[in-house]
């Protein structure tokens, strides 16, 4: 989508701290980190959130997952412990509407969520 913040990081017409990319996702440092580690791992097809998941869409899931499981194991939270969020829609205060995953860890995460 031409007016989509993350499809213009997929592109790389914004520029990102990317840490990982291949043909289905990129993952990069969120601009606005609210733990020491906060990553964002999006897929590089547009969809706008988990409502507007697809048949189909649940190998690219799977693979976001395997992913994640490997980048915790690289940024060392792996073992510490970390929190993969999804916000969505309004309640879930998401503010970019390209499905997303916040990877969060350093740290002790409170619960339960504000
Ligand atoms: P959400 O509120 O769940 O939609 O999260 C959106 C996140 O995206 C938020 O934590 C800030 C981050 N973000 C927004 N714009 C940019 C950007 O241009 N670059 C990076 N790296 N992160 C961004």
């Amino acid at each position: 989508m031409s007016d989509c913040i993350f499809c213009k990081i997929v592109s790389g017409d914004i520029p990102s701290k990317k840490i990982y990319e291949d043909e289905q996702v990129i993952a990069f440092h969120d601009i606005n980190p609210q733990a020491p580690v906060h990553i964002l791992v999006v897929p590089k097809k547009h969809v706008s959130g988990v409502n507007e998941l697809a048949a189909g869409d649940e190998a690219l899931v799977g693979h976001v997952y395997g992913v994640i499981a490997r980048l915790v194991r690289e940024l060392g939270v792996a073992e510490s412990g970390y929190r993969v969020v999804v916000n969505s829609g309004a309640d879930g205060q998401q503010s970019v509407p390209h499905l997303h995953f916040h990877v969060l860890g350093g740290r002790l995460l409170s619960w339960p969520p504000g």
